[in-house]
């Protein structure tokens, strides 16, 4: 079944590409960089990943991401997760990247953006895995700051599809980024936003209506109000759903209880994803594996997933009929 679920032709829809970065490559970066880290070695850091919940990560998330400086270390964090997925055969991809993370620290925008999508184009040319690149707001930060990302993002519209919004979701709700999304939809992007990770299924809710998403990440507390359950499945209105970063950081006691399964056999279009797989122990593979060894999921529901993933993606049309 492992081999079954790796050699699975997939696509992955919620990856944080400063969430892939391996304890390894943050020593070489702050090696590279001349940046002191505050663990002295991988292993005390990856000791380090024990969390009580989704604040704890993001603490050390934004730390670990102050390595990230050059352009050509954006490319190596994006091409390395690119090799992850050509060892899983994932075909399609739709990275997250926070630019207000890396901003904020004096970081040029085009230079986060050069790096990134510089590997990308690479992931088309050499190993033939297209992708579209999602630029996330930081919730937790204000509006006039997402307005600004936005602002600088507004020449390389041609290297983004889309925009999300992401970080502490208590405190911090869908309408307080209503006119960014707004804007952004009036210039051509599509949007999703995380909601119902942490947040109530009011979350959900207004990420649809007052966000007019195209999309929910995680969405996993609209379990909570069954008519909002109804209505995603009808409208057809997908959820990126990340099985072991739900565990890790105590969404779920335990992959037992995670309710991603009731929620496709009630017909919501969800689909599996990794989220920050250097810090919740697994890429795509072992989510779907962590989903057969915790909840029985069976090959039939893999095969939907993985199908779900490639049917919900922002690939065009001619790309998705080849996926499909
Ligand atoms: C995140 Cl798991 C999660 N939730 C919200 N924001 C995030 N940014 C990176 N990972
Ligand atoms: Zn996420």
């Amino acid at each position: 079944m492992d081999q079954f679920l790796n050699d699975l032709p997939k696509a992955e829809l919620h990856l944080h590409l400063e969430g892939s970065l391996e304890p390894e490559l943050m020593f070489a970066l702050a090696e590279r960089n001349g940046i002191k880290l505050s663990y002295s070695s991988v292993d005390q850091l990856r000791q380090a990943y024990d969390f009580e919940n989704l604040q704890e990560f993001l603490d050390l998330y934004y730390q670990g991401a102050a390595v990230l400086q050059t352009e050509q270390d954006f490319y190596d964090l994006t091409w390395a997760y690119i090799e992850r997925c050509k060892a899983e055969n994932i075909l399609h991809i739709e990275p997250f990247f926070d630019p207000q993370t890396h901003t904020e620290r004096g970081i040029p925008f085009i230079t986060v953006l050069n790096g990134i999508s510089r590997a990308l184009t690479d992931a088309e040319v050499k190993y033939g895995i297209s992708s579209g690149l999602i630029m996330c707001f930081l919730r937790h930060l204000s509006e006039a700051e997402a307005f600004a990302t936005l602002e600088q993002a507004e020449p390389y519209l041609d290297k983004i599809i889309g925009i999300g919004l992401d970080s502490s979701e208590k405190g911090h709700p869908p309408a307080k980024f209503e006119r960014v999304f707004a804007k952004a939809r009036e210039m051509g992007l599509l949007a999703v936003a995380h909601a119902g990770e942490e947040g109530p299924a009011q979350n959900v809710t207004d990420a649809v209506d007052i966000l007019k998403v195209d999309r929910i990440d995680h969405g996993v507390r609209a379990i909570d109000d069954p008519e909002l359950i109804k209505r995603l499945a009808t409208e057809k209105i997908a959820l990126t759903v990340c099985p072991l970063s739900n565990t890790r950081l105590k969404v779920f006691d335990d992959m037992s209880q995670h309710n991603i399964l009731k929620m496709l056999e009630q017909g919501v279009k969800v689909t599996v994803n990794s989220d920050d797989p250097a810090y919740f122990g697994g890429y795509l593979t072992a989510n779907f594996i962590a989903l057969e060894k915790g909840l029985g999921m069976t090959k039939e529901q893999a095969v939907q997933l993985a199908r779900n993933s490639f049917e919900y993606s922002f690939a065009k049309p001619e790309r998705k009929l080849e996926l499909l």
